[in-house]
């Protein structure tokens, strides 16, 4: 069995609240029998395990059930996202050739998209089931964008998930008294392990949000403990609590001083929004530092002292170095990129010996980040070291992956994509497109937008188009982007 699995049998009789979602409520006992309804069906559909199972499911409690009913059944849930047009679930399930696929009844008529036989996690019969599946056996694939166009399904096994989920308990002294607002998204790392698994972990109690809406998490704040969230999601939330008159605003300062624990994470976070988030509250955001390949890295320290500006300090069990480009410990406050090792650290690329062989070094997870470490061990990110990888409201985006779906616009002659700093999304994405010769198609920025949203995931859109009559090439043909950004009068990259 596995440590989560195992912690999650010992509630098969909770009468604890585990869920509030837009599809009901329930408790662990309910929530773990949905699961084991879930996992019967899949092993009755002929799952054999370590197959994969596509999961389109509105937040909520189907959702959840239906994660936690793959991994008891010994499957690897692959969870796609309800923002996704057709285009991208189906390259995606293409890629994952998942056996069979559990769609929620409001996206039902998206099931084909998969590829596979659906089940409808809604009309399964709550039932015990037996887990039998070994720490060591594969959980979750995600899909997360690289330095490739095509986004690769990473694999996390169950120690992995267990030991996040373990670690970020314990650190964050999580108990079955804290009530978690969750209003993140469920295709990734963040929504899935970081936030959700760890309260389950803990017997919390999660409110999942049916998607972020400022006005909704201002008025739920005053019943949660603990939220977890982007640095955008902050910036929203100041959007919105500026455009209030002054009793509302201190209602709303009181609710989010009654927190007992905000984190940050997927993204920087701004310095300025920090201390704005300490005058409303009294603490800055714990900020802390994660990728899908290896769990949350460093944080700051629940009691000691948060360092705005950084990640903190490596979590138990996680190794962490700063490698210098002769490949040794770079000295504190001299840059290196990020290296990581430990139980968190997933299990490779889905088929894609290649390019999991290529993000390792002796046995490092080498996470593309820049950083400093200073004497007390504090890391503070500097960037990413390739310019192709762009963080936009804490998605991971591949420039390359939207250039390659605008260039199928028949006016478009070339393409290049650019992250450009932003205060509300972090990077904003802008494409300079050339424009073929003779075409006279609208290549404004709605344009261009609502020709790419047919092929990519609205997150994935670009904020911005410019139409230049060429783009800056070196001698190998490769596109010059801080030459790009100069000449669009852009700022060069942090
Ligand atoms: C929404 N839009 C975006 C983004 N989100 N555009 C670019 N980047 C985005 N991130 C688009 C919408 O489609 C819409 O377009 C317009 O912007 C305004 O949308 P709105 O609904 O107002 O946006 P929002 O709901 O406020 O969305 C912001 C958000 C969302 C809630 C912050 O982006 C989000 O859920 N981000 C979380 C991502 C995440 O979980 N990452 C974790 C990766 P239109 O006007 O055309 O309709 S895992 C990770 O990084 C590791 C493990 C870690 O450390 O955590
Ligand atoms: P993802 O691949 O979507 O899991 O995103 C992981 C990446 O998000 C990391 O490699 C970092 O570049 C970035 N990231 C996560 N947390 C932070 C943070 N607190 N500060 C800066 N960057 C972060």
């Amino acid at each position: 069995m596995t440590a989560l699995l195992d912690r999650l049998a010992t509630l098969a009789r909770s009468p604890r609240p585990a869920l509030v979602a837009e599809d009901g409520a329930c408790t662990y006992e309910a929530l773990l029998a949905r699961a084991g309804g879930v996992a019967g069906a899949l092993v009755d559909g002929g799952l054999t395990p370590g197959a994969r199972v596509a999961l389109l499911c509105e937040p909520g409690v189907a959702w959840v059930a239906s994660f936690l009913g793959v991994m008891m059944s010994g499957g690897v849930a692959v969870p796609l996202s309800p923002l996704h047009p057709e285009a991208e679930i189906r390259a995606l399930s293409r890629d994952a050739e998942p056996s069979l696929s559990l769609v929620g009844a409001s996206l039902a008529a998206r099931a084909a998209w998969t590829g596979a036989p659906a089940l409808a996690p809604e009309a399964l019969p709550p039932r015990a089931f037996e887990p039998r599946v070994d720490e060591r056996e594969l959980a979750m694939m995600l899909y997360t964008s690289g330095t490739t166009g095509r986004p690769k399904g990473a694999l996390l096994t169950h120690t992995n998930l267990s030991t996040q989920a373990g670690l970020l308990a314990d650190a964050w002294e999580v108990t079955r008294d804290d009530r978690l607002l969750h209003a993140l998204p469920l295709h990734h790392l963040h929504g899935i392990s970081i936030a959700l698994l760890t309260a389950l972990w803990a017997e919390a109690t999660v409110e999942l949000a049916p998607r972020f809406d400022r006005r909704r998490i201002w008025e739920r704040l005053s019943s949660a403990t603990v939220w977890m969230a982007v640095p955008t999601m902050y910036h929203r939330l100041f959007e919105d609590l500026d455009a209030q008159g002054a009793d509302e605003r201190r209602s709303r300062a009181r609710a989010a001083a009654g927190l007992r624990l905000a984190t940050s994470g997927s993204a920087a976070l701004p310095v300025g929004l920090a201390e704005r988030w300490r005058e409303l509250t009294g603490a800055v955001p714990l900020e802390r530092f994660g990728m899908t390949e290896i769990g949350v890295g460093a944080a700051n320290p629940l009691r000691g002292e948060r360092r705005p500006g950084t990640v903190g300090v490596p979590l138990p069990t996680v190794s962490l170095r700063v490698v210098d480009e002769q490949g040794g410990d770079a000295a504190p406050g001299e840059p290196g990129e990020i290296r990581v090792r430990g139980p968190s650290v997933f299990a490779g690329y889905f088929r894609r010996g290649d390019a999991t062989a290529a993000a390792f070094a002796d046995g490092w997870f080498c996470t593309g980040d820049t950083a400093t470490l200073d004497p007390a061990g504090y890391v503070k990110i500097l960037g990413r070291t390739s310019v192709d990888i762009l963080k936009s409201g804490g998605y991971k985006l591949s420039a390359l992956e939207i250039e390659e779906a605008l260039r199928q616009h028949p006016a478009i002659a070339d393409v290049a994509v650019v992250g450009v700093e932003d205060p509300r999304w972090g990077e904003r994405v802008v494409a300079a497109v050339v424009r073929r010769p003779g075409s006279e198609a609208d290549l404004s920025t709605q344009a261009l937008r609502e020709f790419a949203a047919a092929r990519l995931a609205p997150y994935k859109l670009p904020h911005e188009a410019r139409v230049v009559d060429e783009l800056p090439r070196n001698a190998l043909g490769k596109v010059q982007k801080p030459a790009l950004r100069a000449a669009l009068s852009l700022p060069a990259r942090g």
